[in-house]
């Protein structure tokens, strides 16, 4: 059992095959807020997150695109650690597979099973699936797809080494009784008691196909099965045979967070592994359900995908954070949206906490001097409104109940809300009772500090705006999250307002293809070529377009993401000419639709009557170059 003073959470490690998406983010935030949420207490908080980096499938994507795989993971990787910047995730370790820390506990760990006695040696001849990196049995590939993700499945017939999960059925199942809250939640829990109890088969742990991996020790004709390896990424950051202290202070993990679709791996292969390498099992496994867009798992492939990063660049990092936890129940899957965001963002950020802040705060300027004063009594209603809203938050947050923790804070919020349209603070100004009136605005000014350091794990950037709004230095912690804390002859600060209002017409238009305006013929200064901004990106895919002759739909590795665009070159290229081309993307064009296809930019080719070129560089140099 983990050690109750130490809280470590993990994300699962990102397939650099493609940018982190609103799959990833969503997962990598709810971690991120766990981790702020214990950081409150004094406790020894270990969040960490990475790239899984070997395997077929990062092969592939690397081969597409012309470079090494070495190549190619360094610069995927160096994308995941800038946009989980750019989304506010402070991570304390990101851990790469293709480090040499990994790799020797991978060869060490592999080793131990080796000798652990419960590998063997076979044959594997079957299906496999590249995008979901898993080995299929016969009775499950129907149609030659995937049961998972519907893709083609390839056949392969390698000779493997083999783990015998089968001798695990009944440890795992003693585990599971014996530790009730292993898997979370309990609808998932099931569904794993439910392939234990159909009996598990002996799994591939090897590939001898595939080159890039971890060879195993002592044949290295054979790599390590990426599944195997990169589970073994959680003992690594946490300092297994690098860092006794840490790897004491922090093995075995609290909480190891992934999608239902890998929950499998993480609640039967990894704790089966464990227990053969004589390691303890983490405490919880908690599994997330999946981002819907109309009723289908949001991805990019689907082109249903909206993009983290422009969310963020758009709303804020909150914004993100708090529509994701307050539309999704964790665990379950649930609808998201842009236009569900504004909608959160409008009712519950800037009319809930926005405008009481700052119509509060306005007042306290306007008719205190700026200046508050502790009352000798708080409202006991308002102190009894406070304790349940905490406590509740506190029970819900350390049960991974996002949502309805976020909901009893807010509760609090709507409470103080009515009681200012209760007491009206205006009419106490205008009656010059000024005393009642510092007492009631006290109230909410006292209650918005508390608020902020409750609520600073999951509005973090706004919790730092309300404590410098009302003149306090943002130290988050548990014990400052109490009522009576603002002291008396305390001057607050002018409030810069937490959540101006979205304009959703105007949010609507932003999405809205315009017209593209009529150039001047007369020359332009060097400030409006500067407006455009291009990039040097790669093409990863390239299909016509299934309305438009003359039009192909590319698919581009650019900074940003994966990024689609439709471009007028059909009848000068064939699709799979382009793959791996590289070329010059504009980056900041409106979206718009291309007959009924999205188009995110545009790519520069030279053209005249007969002939098009696509513009290239004449040496090939790193992706994401600026051109200018
Ligand atoms: O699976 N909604 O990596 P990955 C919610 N390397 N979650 C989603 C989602 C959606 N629409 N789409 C994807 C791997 N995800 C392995 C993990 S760990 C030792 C190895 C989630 O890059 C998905 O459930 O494919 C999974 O948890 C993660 O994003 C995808 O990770």
């Amino acid at each position: 059992m983990s050690n109750k003073d130490s809280f470590y959470i993990t994300t699962p490690i990102y397939y650099v095959n493609d940018n982190p998406h609103i799959g990833t983010a969503y997962v990598t935030l709810i971690c991120d807020t766990l981790s702020r949420f214990h950081r409150l207490f004094p406790k020894s908080v270990r969040f960490t997150t990475g790239c899984d980096e070997h395997g077929q499938k990062v092969q592939d994507s690397a081969t597409k695109l012309n470079r090494t795989p070495q190549e190619h993971v360094d610069i995927m990787s160096k994308n995941f650690e800038t946009i989980w910047e750019d989304l506010g995730i402070e991570h304390d370790d990101f851990i790469r597979t293709t480090q040499d820390r990994h790799k020797k506990v991978v060869n060490h760990l592999f080793t131990k099973l080796m000798k652990s006695g419960m590998v063997y040696k076979g044959k594997y001849q079957g299906a496999y699936c590249t995008p979901c990196e898993t080995f299929v049995t016969q009775s499950k590939a129907e149609d030659n797809k995937c049961p998972d993700c519907s893709r083609d499945l390839i056949l392969v017939e390698e000779d493997n080494y083999f783990l015998k999960l089968s001798a695990f059925t009944d440890k795992l199942q003693k585990h599971y009784d014996e530790n009730p809250d292993f898997v979370q939640p309990s609808y998932r829990k099931n569904e794993m008691l439910a392939m234990l109890k159909a009996g598990l088969d002996d799994i591939s742990i090897s590939r001898d196909s595939v080159s890039w991996g971890i060879p195993i020790p002592g044949d290295s004709e054979h790599v390590i099965y990426v599944w195997i390896e990169a589970l073994m990424n959680y003992v690594t950051s946490a300092g297994y045979l690098s860092d006794d202290k840490l790897f004491e202070t922090f093995w075995p993990a609290t909480c190891q967070v992934v999608g239902k679709d890998i929950l499998k791996f993480h609640a039967i292969t990894w704790p089966a592994v464990l227990m053969a390498v004589g390691l303890p099992l983490p405490q919880t496994i908690l599994a997330h359900g999946f981002i819907l867009a109309d009723g289908e798992k949001m991805s990019k492939s689907k082109g249903n995908a909206v993009s983290p990063t422009d969310l963020v660049s758009k709303y804020g990092k909150d914004a993100l954070r708090f529509s994701l936890f307050r539309e999704i129940s964790l665990g379950q899957d649930g609808s998201y949206s842009e236009e569900s965001l504004i909608k959160r963002y409008n009712s519950e950020l800037a009319n809930d906490l926005g405008n009481l802040s700052q119509r509060v705060l306005a007042m306290v300027v306007k008719n205190l001097g700026g200046t508050l004063n502790q009352p000798a009594e708080i409202d006991t209603e308002t102190l009894a409104q406070f304790d349940k809203a905490k406590s509740e938050y506190k029970d819900y947050f350390e049960n991974y109940k996002l949502n309805q923790g976020i909901e009893s804070l807010w509760t609090y919020v709507n409470y103080l809300n009515k009681f200012v349209d209760q007491s009206k603070p205006w009419a106490l100004a205008k009656e010059e009772k000024f005393e009642q009136l510092n007492t009631v605005l006290y109230t909410v000014a006292d209650s918005l500090k508390a608020l902020a350091h409750l609520l600073s794990p999951v509005l973090p950037d706004t919790c730092v705006k309300i404590l410098n709004n009302l003149n306090f230095d943002e130290d988050f912690s548990w014990d400052s999250a109490c009522l009576k804390q603002i002291p008396s002859d305390h001057t607050i600060n002018k409030a810069i307002p937490l959540f101006p209002r979205i304009e959703q017409s105007k949010a609507q238009k932003q999405n809205q293809q315009k017209k593209p305006k009529k150039q001047a013929k007369n020359l332009i200064d060097i400030e409006d070529f500067q407006k455009i901004k291009m990039e040097l990106v790669s093409i990863l895919e390239a299909k016509k377009h299934p309305e438009a002759d003359k039009l192909l739909v590319l698919q581009l590795s650019t900074s940003q993401g994966k990024k689609q665009v439709v471009s007028g070159i059909s009848n000068y290229y064939e699709p799979d000419s382009l793959i791996g081309k590289q070329v010059v993307f504009v980056k900041n064009l409106k979206p718009c639709e291309l007959r009924g296809v999205l188009s995110e930019g545009m790519v520069l080719a030279a053209s005249n009557k007969k002939e098009l070129s696509l513009v290239s560089v004449d040496q090939k140099i790193q992706e994401g170059s600026k051109v200018s």
